[in-house]
C-alpha cells in the first residue's frame, strides 16, 4: 500500500515489486529526482550566483538561454548518462539528439526532456520547473538518424515534472495513477504527500494568455467569450482565470483542483505550428493528465496520437477538466 511520506524510494520499490516497475527504471527515475532536486537548488541560489540573466547563446528555438536554462540542462544530462538502458536523451536546450548509445536494444529508454521550464519566470521569483517523458523502444532503432526518436506520446511508459515553488515538488505517473511528492528540507528527500491525484471532471477555472486574444481562431474566442459572459452567457456558469506564463505551475494547479489549460495555435506562432512542444511539454503532461483522469487535445485530435514530424515540433494544447477539454473541442467542431 502506499503509505503517506513515504520516500520516492520506497514508492519505487513499490513499483518495483507490485506493478513490474523495470529496475533500471528505478535507478534512472531516482537519478531524475536528483537532478530536480538540484537544479531547485540552482534556481533557489540564482540570484546569489548571478545566475539568473541571459547566457548569451540562443537555443534552436532562437529564444535567448539564461544560465539556469543551460545548468539545468547539464543536469539532466549528467543524472540521465548513468542508467546504461538509455538509448538517447532528447533536450528542448538542444538542437541534435545526444545518442548515449551506438547499438541499442529492444527495451532500451529515450528520456525527452524541458529542463527548466517558464525560464521567463526566473528574473521575477515566480515558479519554474523541469518536464521529462520516457518511451521504451520495442525494437532496436537506427542511431545514425535523429528521426528514429519520433515516437507517439500513447507510447510513453513514464512521465513527470517537478515544480521549484514555495517547495520543489515531484509529480510522476508510470502509467497507472499518478502521484505527488514534496522535497523535505532537512532530509533531502521527495516524500509522497499527493497521492492518487485526479482531475475533477468539470471545472469553472480556465488558463490562457488572454494578450492574445486578437491573433486566436474563431474556436478559441467563442470558448472564451462564452467563459467571460458567465452567468449571462450560454455557459450560464461564472468562471475564474489564472495564468503564470509556466506550464508546470499551471497543470500542477490543475492536478489540485481542477481546470483548464490552453495554449493555441495563433496567428501568432501558426508557423511553427503553436508554441508549446510536443515532445517536452505537450506529451509528458497530456500522459500525466489522461492518467489523473483528465483529458489532453490540439481541439481537434488526442494529443498522445499527434504523430511527430520532428523532435522540436510545436503543437496546440488544451488540456486539463475533461467535460471543459470535451467542451473546447466541441468549439471546434470534434465531437
Ligand atoms: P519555455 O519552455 O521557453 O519556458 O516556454 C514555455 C512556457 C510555458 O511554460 C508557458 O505556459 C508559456 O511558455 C508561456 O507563454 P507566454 O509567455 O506567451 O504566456
Ligand atoms: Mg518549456
Amino acid at each position: 500500500m502506499l503509505e503517506t511520506n513515504m520516500t520516492f524510494r520506497q514508492f519505487l520499490l513499490h513499483d518495483y515489486r507490485n506493478e513490474g516497475l523495470e529496475k533500471d527504471l528505478v535507478f534512472l527515475l531516482e537519478d531524475i529526482a536528483t537532478a530536480c532536486a538540484i537544479i531547485s537548488n540552482h534556481v533557489r541560489d540564482g540570484a546569489f550566483k548571478g545566475n539568473l540573466g541571459v547566457a548569451g547563446s540562443t537555443n534552436i528555438q532562437g529564444e535567448d538561454q539564461k544560465q539556469l536554462d543551460v545548468i539545468a540542462d547539464e543536469e539532466f544530462i549528467r543524472h540521465c548518462s548513468n542508467c546504461s538502458r538509455v538509448a538517447a536523451l532528447v533536450s528542448e536546450e538542444v538542437d541534435e539528439v545526444h545518442w548515449l548509445k551506438k547499438e541499442t536494444k529492444a527495451g532500451d529508454y529515450i528520456v525527452y526532456f524541458d529542463p527548466l521550464d517558464g525560464s521567463s519566470n526566473l528574473d521575477v521569483n515566480l515558479s519554474v520547473g523541469s518536464i521529462f517523458s520516457i518511451v521504451q523502444i520495442a525494437e532496436p532503432i537506427d542511431t545514425s538518424t535523429d528521426a528514429s526518436v519520433l515516437i507517439k506520446g500513447s507510447k510513453q511508459i513514464c512521465a513527470g515534472y517537478s515544480v521549484y515553488g514555495p517547495s520543489t515538488s515531484l509529480v510522476i505517473t508510470t502509467g497507472h495513477s499518478v502521484n505527488g511528492f514534496t522535497h523535505q528540507q532537512g532530509t533531502g528527500e521527495f516524500r509522497l504527500t499527493f497521492k492518487d491525484m485526479t482531475i475533477p471532471e468539470t471545472t469553472s477555472e480556465f488558463a490562457i494568455n488572454a494578450s492574445r486574444y486578437r491573433l486566436w481562431d474563431e474556436p478559441i474566442r467563442a470558448y472564451f467569450d462564452e467563459c467571460l459572459a458567465g452567468v449571462d452567457g450560454a455557459r450560464g456558469s461564472n468562471t475564474n482565470m489564472r495564468w503564470t506564463a509556466s506550464m508546470v505551475a499551471d497543470i500542477h494547479r490543475i492536478l489540485t483542483r481542477g481546470g483548464v489549460f490552453l495554449y493555441p495555435m495563433d496567428e501568432g506562432n501558426r508557423a511553427t505550428g503553436g508554441k508549446l512542444r510536443l515532445m517536452y511539454e505537450a506529451n509528458p503532461m497530456g500522459f500525466i493528465v489522461e492518467q489523473a483522469g483528465g483529458s489532453a487535445s490540439t481541439g481537434t485530435q488526442r494529443i498522445l496520437d499527434v504523430t511527430p514530424t520532428s523532435h522540436h515540433q510545436r503543437v496546440p494544447v488544451i488540456m486539463g477538466s475533461k467535460d471543459e477539454v470535451a467542451r473546447i473541442d466541441a468549439f471546434h467542431g470534434k465531437s
